[in-house]
């Protein structure tokens, strides 16, 4: 992924959103009608994070509006700010990290969200959106699609085997000391292929502030990252919850509801694999993934439409209940299966909380310089 693209200057972005092309998402279908009617077609382009939503959010949704939904996904905040960038999507609804959405609310790209079309606002966590408009004012552009944390998923008895009964399972330490991960390369580590969640769960094993900006700070970082590196097999951000359900690989450095899935997917297979997600104790990356709409969507009123569909607090549950995520809806609590509320790898207890820190809004120098070490890490160049 090109950073040095997304680094871009804010004016720049601009420029480049201004006068962009006219792409229709990839599986849109041929022969659309091109222009745009005075009444918005019943059509709504939603690009989301791949393994997001539920068997039949979008199903439903066409059902009760006739509103016909193409659904593309991405697994990184990159391929997604690069499209954002280049201008003219095609989307009516993206899901940026809140960190992203941030820079993004800079260069111009979304548009304000119309709350007069959207009642349902009353059901989301007054205090979960407080959190979040400390980088979106007054939540103008966007509301919360699930988050979750950045952590250690483990295929129980392929790392009991390689490590013993033992095996540091609620710590950095089963990655990020060689003498741990080195007898896990064999069973196969997956790391995520972003260097922002990754360089910052270095920094934060290390005592550092995982959001530093200093050069010097983020280069102990990539030293770790450069001792372990023999031992990582593949860096996916969306593979791995197969390859884990199937035994693959018996490490991933993931997100906790994918590695979730992973361990529902290998019940389902009943295929005798228990996988397990821990917040690792030294504390990690909380994260918040948001929906908004780009200021030149073809179809804003019928992505409003969406935006109050999923904030009914049945909709938001049968989400979260399905992607083993946490979300951002208050009157969804009651209808949240009993291991998603009970489950503090999936909504952390106060003391967890107190140790999960969340990313940055990157300034272009820094996000270069995460791409170099980045590039150099994964290929040695
Ligand atoms: C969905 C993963 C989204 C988490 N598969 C990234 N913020």
């Amino acid at each position: 992924m090109k950073l040095r693209t997304i680094g871009l200057s804010i004016a720049a972005v601009i420029l480049a959103a201004a006068c962009g092309k006219t792409p229709a998402p990839a599986s849109e279908t041929a022969g659309a009608t091109p222009a745009a009617p005075a009444a918005e077609e019943k059509v709504l382009n939603i690009y989301n994070w791949s393994d997001y939503i539920g068997e039949d959010t979008i199903k439903n949704f066409e059902k009760e509006t006739g509103i016909k939904v193409t659904y593309d996904v991405f697994d990184s905040n990159e391929i997604l700010e690069a499209k954002l960038v280049s201008g003219n999507t095609g989307y009516d609804l993206v899901v940026p990290s809140i960190q992203y959405l941030a820079r993004q609310v800079q260069a111009g790209v979304f548009q304000p969200l119309d709350k007069s079309k959207l009642p349902n606002w009353k059901n989301l966590d007054p205090e979960i959106m407080a959190r979040i408009a400390k980088l979106d004012a007054d939540n103008t552009y966007a509301i919360n699609w699930q988050w979750g944390t950045t952590g250690i998923g483990y295929n129980v008895a392929k790392v009991k085997a390689a490590l013993g009964p033992n095996a540091p399972v609620d710590s950095w330490d089963l990655i990020f000391k060689p003498e741990n991960i080195s007898k896990l390369k064999s069973c196969g580590v997956a790391v995520l292929d972003t260097p922002q969640e990754i360089l910052t769960a270095a920094l934060k094993y290390l005592g550092e502030d995982p959001n530093s900006f200093d050069e010097a700070t983020i280069r102990k970082g990539e030293a770790l990252l450069t001792k372990i590196r023999p031992y990582i097999t593949e860096f996916n951000s969306s593979e791995y919850i197969n390859e884990l359900a199937n035994g693959d690989i018996c490490v991933a450095v993931g997100w906790s509801g994918d590695v979730f899935q992973a361990q529902s997917r290998a019940q389902e297979a009943k295929n005798g694999i228990d996988i397990q997600y821990n917040i690792p104790k030294e504390g990690a990356a909380m994260w918040f993934d948001m929906m908004a709409i780009p200021k030149d969507a073809k179809h804003p009123n019928n992505a409003h439409l969406f935006l109050n569909y999923v904030m009914r607090p049945e909709v938001m549950a049968g989400i979260s209940n399905y992607v083993r995520y946490a979300n951002a809806n208050k009157a969804a609590t009651p209808l949240l299966d009993k291991d998603i509320v009970e489950n503090p790898n999936i909504t952390p207890p106060p003391e967890m909380m107190a140790k999960l820190f969340t990313f940055a809004v990157v300034p272009p120098d820094v996000d270069r310089l995460y791409t170099r070490i980045w590039t150099k890490l994964k290929t040695g160049k």
